[in-house]
């Protein structure tokens, strides 16, 4: 059989099983149309399921190579899989809502960063659902640069998936369905026509704007493994798209044996733990080598809070020696700038060799403090002079910066943050992972009593970071 042949016998078994009907209709958009294609009915014509993808693999450009595939949920994903088996090709599967419990993943399925994903779709309108698609393989590293669609309806999805850098591959246009319909006498010339007049009308149905303001759109993670200049900087980008986690647990409990057992509890939740080790009245030497070997089990990175402030001589010395011992145990640490920059040499001559990062603390949590305007910009600016030790900042609002947009190298770890906005009764103020991540453009929330002092902390841990989580998603493109 010829290909239009096949195209064509495809057609008329889509009508013949009222998959496609003339009438009028209101659409998701709220037009009204004189046809509706409802393809969810395939799923009971298993050689028809087939022929769509035998349809969809055989005119696909050879050009076009992927290593993976992605079934726009719900319709899609039988043609995909069916798409998956014949070719065997590996597939994977994204979640229309995200759970809140067990794994808490956006995409299903088995991927390494940098591959490249193909949307498989059964109809596009505006594309919206495709980029719905896209957003969350592309926050987890995948590049995504087409889609396969049985049906274009014509109405502006090509051109809105061209200006997402995603190009739509069809297998027959609306009118050219309807043109087959009418040549084989299942439909009139009228109907034909009325179609043709709605396409006409009809032609541009925008995407709906994103929620997320152009200039706040983020760098995924994943891309942002590659911009990190210092090992644990990439490091934790890499973690944080792996685990789909953007939480870090502060974990200021009461004691060295809790803090240990906590880590193994949450440990799968999060990307980050941070400690005050000079809070623990049972810290023993052992210490940092227990909480590794959980950080390693659960593949999680470890924060020491320690804050620095002297200058650099003294700060090497604090790093190093004492009876904590950071430099042996903490992947980062942080330091305030008031002493400028040859702080950050002084850690940096003891870090760097060990691929330590540091976060500048540019910004605070706590009601009153001085960390801001110039003062934060001093930190941005030390962060660019020491990009190779610096993986970025503890800030609150980011997005408002006056150096303005971050370099997307560098990460932001946010504190005070719980699910309400308020705060406690020593300066402490609580903004709520949704405005953290999407509208203060932080990229790590950082909860602390928030989890630790919850009925459940496992359950409230996963509870943060799916909130975190989908908000990251919501602010990638
Ligand atoms: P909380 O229980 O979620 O309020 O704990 C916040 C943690 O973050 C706590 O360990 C603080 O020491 C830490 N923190 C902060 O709250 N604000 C800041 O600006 C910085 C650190 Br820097």
């Amino acid at each position: 059989m010829s290909s239009s042949s096949s195209m064509e016998s495809l057609i008329l078994q889509l009508h013949e099983i009222s998959a496609v009907k003339f009438g009028s209709f209101t659409l998701k958009s709220g037009i009204t149309s004189p046809i509706y294609i409802d393809l969810r009915l395939i799923v009971s014509y298993p050689k028809l399921l087939q022929l769509i993808s035998d349809t969809i693999i055989s005119t696909l450009p050879k050009t076009t190579t992927f290593d993976l595939l992605c079934g726009v949920p719900y319709t899609a994903l039988p043609i995909a899989t069916v798409i998956s088996t014949t070719t065997n090709t590996p597939m994977l599967m994204r979640r229309k809502e995200i759970k809140t419990y067990g794994t808490g993943k956006a995409i299903e399925g088995v991927f390494l960063p940098d591959q490249t994903c193909l949307i498989v779709e059964d109809l596009v309108t505006s594309g919206t659902s495709v980029i719905e698609t896209a957003a969350p393989l592309r926050a987890a590293g995948l590049k995504v640069t087409d889609v396969v669609v049985l049906i274009d309806r014509e109405q502006g999805g090509r051109e809105n998936l061209a200006g997402e850098g995603i190009v739509l591959h069809s297998m027959v246009k609306l009118s050219e369905m309807v043109r087959v319909l009418r040549e084989k006498g299942k439909v009139s010339e009228e109907t034909e026509a009325m179609v043709v007049k709605f396409l006409e009308e009809n032609k541009r149905v925008a995407a709906p704007a994103s929620a997320v303001p152009a200039s706040n759109v983020r760098v995924s993670f994943g891309e942002r493994v590659k911009l990190a200049k210092n090992p644990t900087g990439k490091k934790l980008f890499e973690v944080m798209v792996k685990k789909e986690s953007n939480l870090c647990l502060s974990a200021d409990v009461n004691t060295a044996a809790e803090l240990l057992a906590l880590a193994d509890k949450i440990g799968p939740e999060i990307c980050m733990l941070k400690t005050h080790v000079d809070i623990l009245p049972d810290f023993t030497p052992d210490f940092g080598s227990k909480l590794r070997a959980i950080a390693d089990k659960h593949n999680f990175l470890i924060f020491e809070d320690r804050k620095f402030a002297d200058i650099g001589n003294t700060v090497t010395m604090q790093y190093e020696g004492g009876i904590f011992r950071i430099l042996e145990w903490a992947d980062i640490v942080n330091c305030h700038i008031i002493s400028g920059p040859g702080i950050v040499d002084g850690l940096k001559l003891k870090g760097l060799p060990r691929g330590r990062g540091l976060l500048l603390l540019a910004e605070m949590s706590s009601a009153g403090n001085f960390a801001k305007g110039d003062y934060t910009a001093a930190a941005a600016k030390i962060a660019e002079e020491h990009s190779d030790f610096v993986i970025g900042f503890i800030s609150v609002n980011p997005a408002s910066w006056p150096t303005g947009p971050s370099n997307p190298a560098f990460i932001h770890a946010t504190p005070g943050v719980q699910l309400v906005k308020g705060g406690d009764a020593l300066g402490q103020q609580y903004n709520t992972p949704n405005s953290v991540i999407g509208e203060r453009g932080s990229d790590i929330i950082i909860v602390g009593r928030g989890i630790i002092k919850a009925d459940n902390p496992v359950d409230a841990a996963r509870e943060y970071r799916a909130q975190g989580w989908n908000a990251y998603l919501a602010s990638c493109k």
